[in-house]
């Protein structure tokens, strides 16, 4: 089967008279996986990761979980490495784009492990019977105040021994710090071939969409929720994964 080459994001290059708030639209879907890499550094690593977790954690007959998976790159990862049987994959996003295309990629992959892939918000899910959880740059797009809930569901839904892979950008107390890694990663996204423009338009774009938090914060959060030792993984720059692990 041939590989399709992914289209090249261009949706910020021109000059935009006003800028609507980023969605996950149908456009978006289009160039997403070229947007994410372009866009995300350490995505590629932290997918392959994320394979490696699941080897790791997944344990027999229990569910794995990839929230706002998007084209389930995530879920892919963990589907090729899964190595135990009697498991399920269980794929949501509430964009149905995405969704509509998530779910041919996933039907051209022919890998063991069932995937259930669903259209629906991250807060609706009910999560049981669960070794891993993915939440990979998804909770940065719930209003802060709905992210407690979310996380405390996805402890009581987890296995003893369970894992939760929680992805973010993120941003940092000292102000001085903050500046150099944004700083960076717009670097980051030049020589990825956005212009700034583009940068500038997407940052707008993005403004009251995406809300980053510290690490401090989501270590609170995640305390707070169950989850005693949460801590990071992965960081490049501003965006950094944890991983929390409910106990035995
Ligand atoms: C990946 N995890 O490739 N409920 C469900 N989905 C949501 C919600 C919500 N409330 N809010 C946003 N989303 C993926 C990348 S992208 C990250 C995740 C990015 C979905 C949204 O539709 C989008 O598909 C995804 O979360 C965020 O590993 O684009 O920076």
């Amino acid at each position: 089967m041939p590989i399709d080459k992914p289209n090249a994001d261009k949706l910020f290059s021109e000059p935009m008279k006003q800028i609507d708030q980023f969605t996950f639209n149908k456009s978006v879907v289009d160039v997403f996986p070229d947007m994410i890499k372009r866009s995300v550094p350490g995505y590629t690593t932290i997918i392959g990761m994320i394979g490696d977790l699941a080897e790791r954690f997944t344990q027999p007959n229990t569910r794995c979980y990839d929230l706002g998976c998007s084209l389930g790159a995530a879920t892919l990862a963990m589907r090729r490495r899964i190595g135990v049987d009697g498991c399920e994959i269980v794929a949501i996003d509430n964009s149905q784009a995405m969704i509509d295309q998530c779910s041919k990629l996933i039907a051209r992959d022919h890998g063991a492990t069932h995937v259930d892939v669903n259209c629906q918000d991250v807060l609706d899910v009910h999560i049981s019977n669960a070794s891993i959880v993915v939440l990979n740059f998804t909770l940065q797009f719930i209003a802060q105040e709905h992210r407690h809930t979310i996380l405390k569901n996805i402890y009581r839904g987890l296995n003893p021994g369970g894992v939760l892979i929680m992805s973010e950008k993120v941003a940092f107390e000292d102000q001085s710090h903050h500046e150099l890694m944004i700083d960076l990663y717009h670097s980051f996204k030049k020589v990825n071939g956005y212009s700034d423009l583009e940068i500038s338009q997407k940052r707008e774009a993005l403004e009251n969409v995406l809300i980053p938090e510290t690490l401090t914060q989501h270590r609170q959060r995640l305390k707070a929720c169950g989850f005693a030792d949460a801590d990071v993984w992965f960081q490049c720059f501003n965006f950094a994964s944890i991983i929390a692990q409910k106990p035995l």
